[in-house]
Parts: structure tokens; sequence; C-alpha cells
């Protein structure tokens, strides 16, 4: 298969982050499908895209498309990642990978019998550059042994009781929320950074807003609240809002992690600090071009992403030199160089730099252990 046209799935928020990315990397987008016939011809319009699917099955059938990138609600992830890896479509899929670890098992042993097929869950944040720096001091023993990893990822755009979206519903995005959405990128960041796996979580969840106030229509993640301008009605919402995480990883090492997507002025937040034997890293994505580095018996520093600074493998992911700040939508253009790179050098064996269906399935496990300690107020070993 050559690595060439690209259909989207899904035309909100992420559809369209995925459409620049794409652009930037110098991939031909060649349709677009949305939750309906008029949504799929509207977007291409003002996407300028050529082809407008009227259905799903219209787009596995498109020979010009050999990928297909997913970003709809979450429901829909597992049928239409599996209708496109069974019809020979790479997928990068958006996170999670599926609602519940039944079903991204089930997709996991599906990349596996598909085994020149590229199957991505789009964890971008480990594309940041001083991220990608992190792993490389981690990996080379710069930062020594790692003792505890603590941060936290908050948001503020669900943060009135008028604030609503897809997200917001267990049926929609899964029974878990602020963890499975924001929180699954703090854990795929920090265990790929770290190469650590969790062992055991102990949760408290909270639900803000039991009860949001949804306009009636369809809401756009990040438009804002509507108050005064739509009608509203009452919904029961049954998804957290809030999250606090004690982790064990394996290995002995510590950490805590906060989720919140109710924190006025907190826009999209990432934090982690990763205290080492030797040192310590401290990076902040709303501040994502430069890391803190903590040491003991001398002056801390600071550095300043810039390629001339970087250790290789970070620099292959800063396209701009120092100064010239790059952020969110560069991650999501690095995480396709990085899919597209690898299908392009046609080796099947190597191991992919992005994560795999195999990491998308450890998010989802590790979610439901996390409902489960809340649930049971104990301490609860991921997978069991
Ligand atoms: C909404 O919370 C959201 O769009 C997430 O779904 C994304 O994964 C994150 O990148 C930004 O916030």
């Amino acid at each position: 298969m050559q690595n060439t046209g690209v259909a989207i799935i899904g035309t909100g928020f992420m559809g369209w982050v995925h459409v620049e990315a794409l652009r930037r990397c110098n991939r031909p987008i060649v349709g677009i499908l949305g939750s309906s016939p008029g949504k799929s011809r509207e977007a291409a319009e003002t996407l300028q895209i050529e082809k407008a699917y009227e259905d799903l099955r219209q787009l596995l059938a498109d020979e010009d498309v050999t990928s297909v990138h997913i970003a709809t609600p979450n429901r829909l992830h597992f049928p239409m990642v599996k209708a496109c890896l069974e019809a020979g479509k790479h997928v990068m899929c958006e996170k999670p990978l599926a609602m519940n670890s039944k079903e991204s098992a089930e997709l996991v042993e599906l990349s596996v019998a598909y085994p020149k097929l590229a199957a991505g869950v789009n964890y971008n944040i480990r594309f940041y550059p001083l991220c990608m720096e992190t792993r490389e001091m981690i990996s080379t023993g710069a930062l020594g042994e790692v003792l505890h990893i603590t941060g936290s990822y908050t948001q503020d755009w669900l943060s009135k009781q008028t604030d609503y979206n897809w997200r917001v519903l267990a049926d929609e995005g899964g029974e878990l929320r602020a963890v499975a959405d924001i929180g699954t990128h703090w854990f795929d960041l920090i265990t790929s950074l770290s190469g650590l796996e969790i062992e055991a979580v102990c949760a408290d969840l909270k639900t803000v807003y039991d009860v949001r106030r949804r306009p009636v229509g369809e809401v756009a993640t990040f438009s804002g609240s509507s108050e005064t301008e739509k009608q509203l009605q009452d919904v029961l919402i049954n998804t957290e809002d809030y999250g606090a995480i004690l982790l064990k990883f394996k290995g002995g090492a510590r950490g805590s992690v906060f989720v919140s997507q109710v924190m006025p002025g907190r826009k999209n937040c990432l934090q982690f600090e990763i205290a080492g034997s030797k040192s310590t890293l401290s990076w902040n994505s709303e501040q994502g071009n430069e890391i803190w580095i903590g040491h003991r018996d001398r002056p801390n520093e600071r550095l300043i992403r810039d390629p001339a600074l970087l250790s290789s493998a970070a620099a292959t992911v800063a396209s701009y030199p120092g100064g010239h700040n790059e952020g969110y939508a560069d991650s999501f253009k690095q995480s396709f160089r990085s899919f597209y790179g690898y299908i392009g050098q046609n080796d099947w064996q190597a191991v992919p730099p992005y994560a795999t269906f195999a990491d998308g399935h450890r998010e989802v496990a590790l979610c439901e252990a996390i409902l489960a300690s809340h649930q049971n107020q104990s301490w609860v070993t991921v997978g069991e």
C-alpha cells in the first residue's frame, strides 16, 4: 500500500485540528465524513477538502484513502476503528481508544492480525520537544533513579453549570470523563517518558455539577458557555469533573496526579514534576517552550526549547529555531509526522514511535482501575 491519501472522520474541534496538522506535514486529505451527509458537505466546503462522504461505507470503498483519522465522540471509536482496519486502512484514532477494556483489547488483537497496518492512538503530548528531551534525560540516566512523579491536567471549559458538550455524557464518552479525556494524556506522557508502568491506583473522583444546563442542540468542544444565547434544558451528569489519584509504579516509584475540567483560569494546562535521585524536571504545557531542571548541589537551570541545544531525538520533533515558540498544534504535526514516517519506512518490525493500540488499551484498563478504586474507596491493582 502506498503512503498517500487520508480521510478524516469527525467535523468537531478535533477534526479540524487533525486537518490543519496533516496539511502542515504535507499529507494529502482526500475526504471527510461528518455525523450526517450535510455535516460532511459543510466541513468539506469550509476546510476545502475535495470529497464529502455520505457514510462510512463510501469512505472505506474509496481507493484513494489509505489511512483514516478518527476524531468522533468516543463511543464510535471501536466500530469505526474495526471497520477501517478490516477495510485495509491505517488508523490514527483519537483517545481514548475505546469505551471499555473489552473493546480496546479486541482492537489490540485486530491490530496484531494486520501487521502491515499502522494503528495509532493520538497521544500527541509526547511530541512536545521538551517532553522528548525529558525522555532522553531519563533514559540516559541524567535524572538518576526516578523517585516520584507528580502533576496535574486542568482546564476550565466545563467550569460553569451551563457548559455542556457530548463529553459530559457517559453514553457518548464513557463512564469516566475528566480522567479519560485529559487524565489519560498525563498517564500516557509520564509512562512513555519514564518507561515506568503503573501498578496500582487509589482514586477519589467528584462530579461538581450533577445537573448541567444543556443548550438545545449540539455544542462544540471549547466553544464557550451559551447561557444567554440558547434555550436550556436540565441534563443529569454522572461523569466526574475532578479526580485525584495516588499511584504506585512497578519498581517502587510513587506518584500523584489531579485532573479537573472545572478550574477557572486553567485553559489547557498539563504539568509534571519528575523527581530523580540526581535532578528534578518540571514542565507545564502552557509554558511548553521551557523546562526547569532542579539540582541539589549546583544552581537550577531553565532550558529553553532550541533544537541546537536539544538531544537529537528531541531536536527531530522541533521544527522551529529557539525563541520561535512551538505548542499544541505543533505536537499534532509531530505526532502525524512520526506516524507517516513509520508507515513510509515500511519496517513493520520496528517499534512505533507513536502511541500504539497496546498503549491505548493500557490507558482504558487504567481508567477502569481508577473507577473501581473510587467506587471501592481503596487501592486497586491495574488490570485486575
Ligand atoms: C477537551 O478536553 C480536549 O479537547 C481533549 O479532548 C483533548 O484531548 C485535549 O488535547 C484538549 O482538550
